[in-house]
């Protein structure tokens, strides 16, 4: 990629001399880079070109995150002691004062200031680190819930609806359009043979028994931010933070944060959902936002990991159906790989149910009791 990194820099309105550019991090979706500044004491930046085929409105897609960032800084300038810089994303303004940039190319790009001394994770090692993933969930999702000024843009409509997931699914396999359907029916079959059961969220939602939320939509582990001491720094990776259901959140941060191979784990016999990560990142996640769910919404939780991880595995293999249009891939089967590694992991989510029902069903009702006895 022959970008002239420099030169889309210094579009932006920011402080420091550019000393060089460099991709970063494992993002599935844009051209991430991580500018570094000659001058010690001032910021370094992640400079993003967009992928304006899947966002294809970028105007509103900014729009939303400008509205989040705002408004979570205003409650985090009410909390004493807290590091903005590092605990919300900035975004760094244009010189003609929007938040991106269109260069000669017509790619879009825009910068944030790199949150400093950062750790960040594809695997979860300990129930320490899941328990404040669980809690940089909660929090978020807690600053949100007063967020003023009406919906945010639904900015990929139908994100996680698993109904409109399998509508393009089954177009898909008609299609075939790279000839791969044929070496894909096992794969095909274990998708379909769990459709129906996965469409509870979407029912309940339209009876009105769980409420739309601000989520996140995108809960992976390497979106949430741990500082230098492995504590609940940072959420990032604002692009879909849209309306949706609380299940989204925390399906798709056990999906990865119980994982114990990685997403596109090639040896299935390494993947496994740990449960005590499970509980641990349930124990973050419940303390903060238990008292704001209401009773169908924790009675669905343990229910989440499985749709989202199923979810995305539907996604994985109609991309790879599709000759792999969406996601960014490093080799041929790579779609297919990772959605082998999920469905293995569905069926692991499968046969510890029980024990996750259990679990949340003990973590809410001691929430409960704590707050009668207060
Ligand atoms: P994608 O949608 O492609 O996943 P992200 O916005 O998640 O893009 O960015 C990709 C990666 O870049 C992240 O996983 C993280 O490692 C890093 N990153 C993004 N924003 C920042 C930031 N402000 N500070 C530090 N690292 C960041
Ligand atoms: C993408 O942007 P990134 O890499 O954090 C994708 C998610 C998937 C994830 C699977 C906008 O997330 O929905 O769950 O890959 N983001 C988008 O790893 O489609
Ligand atoms: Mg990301």
């Amino acid at each position: 990629m022959g970008f002239n990194l420099k030169e889309i820099y210094d579009y932006f309105v920011k402080d420091g001399t550019f000393l060089n550019g460099e991709p970063y991090g494992s993002g599935h979706i844009h051209d991430t880079f991580r500018i570094v500044t000659v001058e010690k004491d001032k910021d370094d930046y992640i400079l993003q070109r967009l992928n304006n085929k899947i966002f294809k409105n970028i105007p509103e897609l900014q729009h939303n995150i400008e509205r989040v960032t705002v408004h979570l800084r205003n409650k985090l300038k009410a909390v004493p002691g807290s590091d903005i810089k590092r605990e919300c994303l900035s975004l760094i303004p244009s010189r003609d004062g929007k938040s991106w940039i269109i260069d000669k190319e017509g790619n879009y790009w825009r910068m944030y200031i790199f949150i400093s001394n950062h750790r960040s994770y594809n695997i979860v090692d300990s129930p320490d680190k899941a328990f404040e993933g669980g809690k940089a969930i909660g929090r978020f999702q807690a600053m949100l819930s007063d967020m003023p000024g009406g919906p945010l843009f639904e900015i990929i409509p139908w994100f996680h609806d698993i109904e409109k997931r399998l509508q393009t699914f089954h177009l898909k396999i008609k299609e075939n359009p790279v000839g791969r359907v044929g070496t894909v029916s096992d794969e095909i079959n274990q998708v379909l043979q769990r459709a129906e059961e996965m469409k509870i969220i979407l029912k309940l939602g339209e009876e009105g028994k769980i409420p739309l939320r601000i989520t996140h939509n995108d809960t992976k582990f390497n979106n949430i931010l741990l500082d230098e001491n492995d504590k609940a720094l940072c959420v990032i990776d604002l692009d879909t933070v849209m309306p949706g259901y609380i299940h989204y959140d925390f399906g798709d941060a056990i999906r990865t944060v119980t994982n114990t191979a990685s997403e596109d784990e090639k040896d299935l016999s390494k993947i496994k959902m740990d449960i005590h990560l499970f509980k641990a990142y349930s124990e973050g996640f419940l303390s903060e936002t238990g008292g704001t769910l209401n009773d169908v919404e924790k009675e669905y939780l343990a229910f989440a990991p499985g749709l989202i991880t199923y979810t995305i595995a539907v996604r994985f293999l109609t991309d790879f159906i599709d000759g792999d249009n969406y996601f960014k891939t490093h080799h041929e089967l790579h779609n297919l790989q990772r959605a082998r590694a999920q469905l293995r992991l569905v069926m692991s989510m499968e046969e510890q149910y029980g024990e996750m029902k259990k679990i949340i069903g003990k973590l809410t009702k001691k929430r409960q009791k704590t707050k009668v006895k207060r």
